[in-house]
């Protein structure tokens, strides 16, 4: 199966990144991980995203807080699907991150998930590399009947809580 290339543009995006690392691991979907900088590391950042379809990648997530311009910068460099998280890191809330990673001008696409949306960045990843792989497919169909089933579950236990909750 191809590898899923997770890019941070810094060691301090790991907290906001690690919910990819969970869920790609539950799919069973091999993963790298690098610390690549658009603005502190181009040329590394650059050079991975060319190479990447050469070395066995099949989609890469970027997570960029701030000027999030990370993923774009990959994007520019490869024809594999590019994700981008924006993180939440900075003044602004992960705002600036979220216009910089989803306002890519044409040509040039970055699929742009929510601020912090790391879990959703992994699934897309996922669901991207399943579409050549039926048992992969499987797992993330899985996945979401399981996020069916607790929803049913919430629903079931606010029927059985609801009259205390409103005594309360
Ligand atoms: C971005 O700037 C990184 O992706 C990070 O979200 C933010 C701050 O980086 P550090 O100053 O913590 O390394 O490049």
């Amino acid at each position: 199966m191809r590898k899923v290339g997770i890019i941070m543009g810094s060691d301090s995006d790991l907290p906001v990144v690690q919910k990819a690392f969970d869920t790609l691991s539950g799919l069973g979907v091999p993963y790298e991980v690098h610390v690549y900088s658009a603005h502190r590391s181009p040329e590394e950042a650059a050079a991975f995203a060319r190479a990447a379809e050469e070395n066995g990648f099949g989609v890469i997530i970027a997570a960029a807080g701030m000027a999030a311009h990370l993923a774009g910068a990959l994007a520019a460099a490869t024809t594999l699907p590019v994700i981008g998280i924006p993180c939440a890191s900075g003044g602004l809330g992960g705002l600036d991150a979220l216009l910089s990673t989803v306002q890519m001008p044409s040509g040039i696409p970055v699929a742009t998930v929510a601020i912090d949306g790391a879990q959703n960045a992994a699934i897309l990843a996922a669901q991207i590399l399943a579409l050549g792989d039926e048992a992969l497919f499987g797992r993330v169909e899985a996945l979401r009947a399981e996020q069916t089933r607790k929803v049913i579950e919430k629903d079931e236990q606010m029927q059985r809580d609801i009259d205390k909750i409103l005594e309360a």
